[in-house]
């Protein structure tokens, strides 16, 4: 049975491409001895208010159990509770060089947005690598802006193994075949995202039901009026087909022959949007009244995480000849 893992950035509300694009894909395959993660430390790559950090870690934990992640059968834990995750980092940043940070398209686009470019934005996908290595994972189930870190963790995993001997499982990432990038809804040229401010064009996991079919009613379209499934021709229409479909496992090109006008189109989204999410958001209440719990859940997690976390760091450590302790 391949190791699945994954992890999730508290850094705001949980949006519906966080959904399609991943969490959903964790349910359905977490049987597969499967670990997912709050990877709180790459929340901390931006300017992060530690309050927000703080209670972001539970609520995405909380929205992680509420998608329907059993703790019984998969291992939910946060990334800061396993240390091994930014130990075994450091020796993978002595493997990386700054030209290939320097060339990853997130560190590019998100060092224009803030005035600050921090050393953790640039190296964070080494973190990710680490994090994925730890669980000696094969398979990473994640949406398609991640292919590109996933390629250099793929890089660093052969290049420790080739200098070093066997040491790490190189992974595969998992990229669900529509959806995998949801667009924001008022500019489909960009990925919906949750950090960005873009209030009408991101649908919150947990928006209410009038806010989602509002925001769907608006969402940018174009003006020739054919309902058919383009994404470079028609990007704002061929993202709302992508939604659909993939809320009702099917593809977008039979899902936009049922459709004569946009209108009809938006109208099927927001509903199917509002039933999917609704029973989410009513189990996000129920357990985010009960925090205790939560991070009951979470400790154990992190138990179970670090007892394998600990073997592979060990044998990472002693490769990159540390003296055993
Ligand atoms: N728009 C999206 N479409 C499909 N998948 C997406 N993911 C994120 N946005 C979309 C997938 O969600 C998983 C968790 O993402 P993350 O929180 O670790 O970081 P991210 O990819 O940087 O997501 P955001 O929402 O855009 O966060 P910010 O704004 O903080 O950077 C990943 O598997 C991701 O592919």
């Amino acid at each position: 049975m391949a190791r699945i893992f994954s992890g999730i950035k508290p850094s705001g509300q949980l949006q519906v491409g966080n959904y399609l694009g991943a969490m959903r894909n964790w349910v359905r395959e977490q049987n597969r001895d499967a670990l997912y993660c709050v990877v709180d430390l790459h929340a901390l790559t931006e300017d992060a208010d530690p309050a927000e950090v703080r209670h972001g870690s539970l609520e995405v934990a909380v929205g992680l159990l509420a998608v329907g992640l059993d703790p019984e059968v998969c291992t939910i834990f946060v990334q800061s509770h396993v240390p091994e995750h930014t130990r075994l980092s450091w020796l993978l940043e002595c493997v990386v060089t700054y030209g290939e940070l320097s060339r990853m398209t997130q560190f590019k686009d998100k060092s224009k947005r803030g005035d600050v470019v921090r050393g953790g934005l640039l190296t964070y996908p080494v973190l990710m690598a680490a994090d994925i290595f730890l669980y000696d994972t094969e398979v990473v189930p994640v949406g398609d802006d991640q292919r590109q870190h996933m390629e250099l963790a793929r890089l660093l995993a052969e290049r420790f193994n080739n200098r070093f001997g066997e040491t790490f499982v190189v992974p595969e990432a998992m990229v669900p075949t529509y959806a995998a990038r949801v667009m924001d809804l008022q500019d489909p040229t960009r990925k919906m995202s949750k950090s960005v401010l873009s209030p009408q064009g991101t649908v919150d996991m947990f928006d209410d039901a009038d806010v989602i079919a509002r925001k769907v009613r608006r969402a940018v379209t174009d003006t020739d009026g054919e309902v058919r499934w383009d994404r470079d021709a028609k990007p704002g229409v061929a993202n709302l087909l992508e939604i659909l479909a993939a809320l009702g496992d099917e593809d977008p090109k039979s899902v936009a022959a049922r459709y004569e006008t946009y209108g009809q189109l938006k109208d099927d989204v927001a509903t199917a949007l509002i039933e999917t999410l609704t029973p989410i958001k009513a189990r996000r209440d129920e357990l985010l009244a009960d925090p205790a719990t939560v991070r009951t859940l979470l400790a154990r997690g992190a138990e179970r995480a670090r007892e394998m976390a600990s073997v592979t760091y060990a044998r990472a450590a002693s490769a990159i000849g540390l003296l055993e302790p």
